[in-house]
């Protein structure tokens, strides 16, 4: 039965059973689960004359014993030109500066954190910020100090970098 060979048709003995079977007639199934045979914290399903593994993510292959390379397979799986490297069962997004989160999807929101000295206003902008600096300051983060002798500008004005 089930494509089992057997050398001796008319007593059903001696029979050599196809892969999942077994018993004197390759007539039982094997329930393969018993032997844990899928890989990586798969679920193990018996089916009649053969078996299936519901593999965890990160993970394929009939047994799940191969990792899954998500680099390759999606190119932009990280976001804004952040670095991916792939790892046993999962990957790693490099994000780029101003970037956070698992595939660096996330802006930073610099502004959170001040970074605009001497009453300067922050404007966050998608991957990085800026700072409108008030009256007599300037540079990056509004830390440089012009000397109001030269500045002939009233008012608070944008200065760029
Ligand atoms: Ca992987
Ligand atoms: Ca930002």
């Amino acid at each position: 039965m089930n494509n089992g060979t057997c050398h001796n048709q008319q007593t059903g003995s001696n029979c050599s059973c196809a892969a999942g079977w077994t018993g004197e007639t390759c007539a039982a199934d094997i329930n393969e689960c018993i032997t844990s045979p899928c890989m990586h914290n798969a679920s193990c399903t018996n089916t009649e004359g053969s078996y299936s593994c519901n593999c965890s993510v990160g993970w394929e292959g009939n047994n799940c014993e191969n990792d899954v390379d998500e680099c390759s397979q999606n190119a932009s799986i990280c976001m804004h030109g952040s670095a991916c490297t792939d790892v046993d069962g999962s990957y790693i997004c490099n994000c780029i500066s101003g970037f956070e989160g698992r595939n660096c999807e996330t802006d930073i929101d610099e502004c959170q954190s001040a970074p605009c000295l001497n009453n300067g206003t922050c404007n966050n902008s998608i991957g990085s910020f800026n700072c409108a600096c008030a009256q007599n300051f300037t540079g990056t983060n509004c830390d440089k100090e012009l000397s109001t002798s030269t500045d002939p500008l009233s008012g608070s004005k944008l200065m760029g970098t």
